[in-house]
């Protein structure tokens, strides 16, 4: 590490109060962060860990008007859930906030009007697209319409989800209010920007010449794209009613963009913690000693990069972030993770199916953390990530050593008779593993550290392998005091390196060893625990993940997509029509008295049915899916004013209603008890 810093402003993104989180959040953002505060904290550190719920923006009120609610009983609920998740999970935020909170909504309004009085925005009036049915100005989520760059229907008008473009809602092609689905109109609005402009050539001598060989490749080169194809004013303040209000006077129904107010929420997240704890807040936003580092996933790359570092700037007190070690996706069975296609593993809903294995899953999605490009989730990987490497690595040598200490020296920590070769090479190695894993994390790889860890396990798990103590013991117990003195180090050691990666399970190996809440520095001791000292009652660390379980998981997913693919292939509705143009159907119900095939057709059945009002002659095409004999008795609805047509000689009078799904399947609708025929179906 080259730097030493005297504090360290950790942030991880503000998840939006509109859903519950899943892995993607988890793997993106929660747990690398959390691994680093950890480990920071054991250190000895100073560290603020701040989290927090992003309440305003789009989501939040379209979600809200969706349901027929307000928007702050959308962000009650999820922030609540949210919340409860991440403690689950072991996210040791030393504080978790939220953005309608009032110290937040105080801090981004002051934040505004220094930069208001300061001149350092710019105001401009000019066309917005405008709802008129339901009177809103349509920015970011509220239109939708045309990607112009990749033909997406569904692009939004703050960025197409598709190719990732950011864009504003004049570029869409056929723009539609997301609100009620019209063509809007143009109208004057008035907003303030932030000149980013003007901030092209700082940001690029900062990040573009100063954090060229720290930041990440994918955060860099997003930025330098940014950069390179010229940076605009943006707007800073919205149309809307859900937010923080525009502290102006001639500023009635604009509130903060939501992007504009939402990272500034980490700072008033600081502040409710210097309420809650006394501590002062100030150094760790303010202090050129501290370092500041968020972690995100790479779609909100831009927002902490560019805009946010030029509002820090702009305000001219505050420090910047030293690295924002971003994350790529993760996917799920190789599609992408999606809330509103239910296309995602709930964290709440995985602990109602794996309790008490919140290790499990902090453990797969670090070994597998989209840290360099998307990674793939994939519960088979799941299974056989816990199966074979927590269970019969991790778990083994934990087991193996605790059992055969407790069998030969009644759990009491044998003493070092004589180090032969074996022992002081692996020792030796053994001294290695702090530093390395130390290195991957200062440098934000917390899949190499990870690694890292597991082959510290894997060196106990050979020395122990290859010493044979259970054939030693016949021989020579003094040896088997010196093998399992030994492994206890390394299983001591990976008590000690595992907690910011495994929490909850090396809280658990401490204590069956008996240790004393670990620091850093313990790592690498070839003594940890001195002979004689007793250790507790080994118990098992991980289970076995039965392939029943996964595939139960694996169906769901699979439940998922059909139910998809069938929302998706539902034909739109008809173009609309009046009540008279439906009352001039005449429908009854009816029953079928005789089916028979229509011959050298392949789909139509001549039917006799009883309308209640006579009996005639209907032809229809459901042959491929109902045997003629097996339908006598069938009630049916049928539309008896249907003008008569000829089919393959035979006149049909009137017409029997069938339901069709998208593969072109029939049933029939019918009424579900025995009623009546003839009775009018409205
Ligand atoms: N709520 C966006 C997101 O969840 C946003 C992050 C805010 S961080 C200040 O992608
Ligand atoms: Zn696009």
């Amino acid at each position: 590490m080259p730097e030493k810093f005297k504090r360290y402003t950790i942030t991880s993104a503000l998840p939006y109060a509109n859903g519950p989180i899943h892995i993607g959040h988890l793997a993106g953002v929660y747990v690398p962060a959390d691994i680093y505060a950890r480990y920071l904290r054991m250190k000895g550190e100073d560290v603020l860990f701040i989290g927090g719920s992003d309440e305003h923006g789009v989501p939040i009120t379209i979600k809200a008007r969706a349901e027929g609610v307000s928007p702050q009983v959308i962000v009650d609920r999820y922030h609540e859930q949210i919340k409860k998740s991440f403690e689950d999970f072991g996210i040791s935020f030393d504080v978790y906030s939220r953005t309608s909170a009032q110290v937040h909504h105080k801090t981004a309004s002051d934040f505004f009007l220094k930069l208001y009085g300061e001149n350092k925005f710019i105001e401009k009036t000019n066309q917005q697209y405008y709802d008129e049915e339901t009177k809103h100005f349509l920015a970011d989520r509220y239109i939708t319409g045309t990607c112009p760059h990749c033909g997406y229907e569904k692009a939004y008008g703050d960025q197409c989800e598709n190719c990732g473009t950011s864009l504003s809602p004049l570029e869409l092609i056929n723009p539609k209010s997301a609100l009620s689905g019209n063509v809007p109109v143009l109208k004057e609005t008035k907003h303030w920007y932030l000149p980013l402009d003007q901030y092209e050539e700082w940001l690029k001598e900062w990040i573009l010449e100063g954090h060229k060989n720290d930041w990440k490749t994918n955060v860099y080169g997003q930025v330098k794209s940014w950069i390179d194809h010229g940076l605009k004013p943006r707007a800073v303040t919205r149309d809307l009613d859900w937010g923080v209000h525009v502290p102006l006077k001639d500023a009635e129904g604009k509130v903060l963009y939501v992007w504009f107010d939402a990272p500034i929420g980490y700072i008033s997240a600081a502040k409710e913690w210097s309420e809650k704890t006394g501590k002062d807040w100030e150094p760790y936003w303010k202090d050129k000693e501290s370092k500041l580092v968020h972690f995100i996933g790479k779609d909100n790359i831009v927002f902490h990069c560019i805009i946010f570092p030029a509002m820090l700037k702009a305000e001219g007190d505050f420090i910047l972030p030293d690295n924002v070690p971003a994350n790529e996706f993760l996917n799920l069975e190789n599609d992408k993770i999606s809330t509103s296609r239910n296309w995602a593993v709930w964290l709440h809903e995985y602990l109602e199916d794996f309790p008490g294995k919140q290790d499990v899953l902090r453990y797969v999605l670090t070994a597998n953390a989209p840290e360099t490009k998307d990674n793939d989730f994939t519960w088979k990987d799941f299974q056989a990530r816990n199966n074979n490497e927590l269970l019969a690595i991790f778990g083994n040598l934990v087991n193996r050593t605790l059992v055969l200490t407790e069998k030969y020296f009644d759990g009491i920590v044998p003493p070092v008779t004589e180090l032969d070769e074996e022992a002081k090479a692996t020792l030796e190695a053994m001294k290695l593993f702090p530093g390395k894993i130390a290195q991957s994390l200062d440098r934000y790889r917390f899949r190499e550290a990870l690694s890292e860890l597991m082959n510290l396990a894997r060196l106990g798990n050979k020395y122990l392998t290859d010493s044979e103590p259970w054939k030693v013991i016949k021989t020579d117990e003094d040896k088997v005091k010196t093998i399992l003195n030994v492994s206890l180090q390394i299983v001591a050691n990976l008590a000690v390196l595992s907690e910011p990666f495994l929490p909850f399970t090396a809280t658990k190996l401490q204590k069956m060893l008996g240790m004393e809440k670990p620091v850093w520095a313990d790592a690498g001791n070839t003594e940890l625990i001195k002979p004689g000292h007793k250790l507790n009652k080994p118990e098992l660390l991980f289970e076995r993940i039965e392939d029943k379980e996964v595939e139960a998981q694996v169906q769901r997913l699979l439940d998922t997509k059909k139910e998809n693919e069938q929302a998706v292939s539902a034909k739109p509705a008809k173009e609309e029509i009046t009540f008279d143009d439906f009352m001039k159907t005449d429908i009854r119900t009816g029953t079928i008295l005789e089916a028979e095939k229509v011959p050298k057709t392949k789909k139509l059945l001549k039917l006799k049915i009883d309308t209640g009002i006579d009996q005639r002659i209907v032809v229809s095409g459901i042959a491929e899916y109902y045997e003629p004999e097996k339908i006598i008795g069938q009630k049916v609805c049928i539309l008896v004013n249907l003008a008569p047509r000829k089919l393959r000689g035979i006149e049909s009078q009137g017409m029997i209603l069938m339901a069709e799904d998208a593969d072109g399947k029939l049933c029939f609708v019918a009424p579900t008890e025995d009623f009546m025929d003839g009775s009018e179906v409205k």
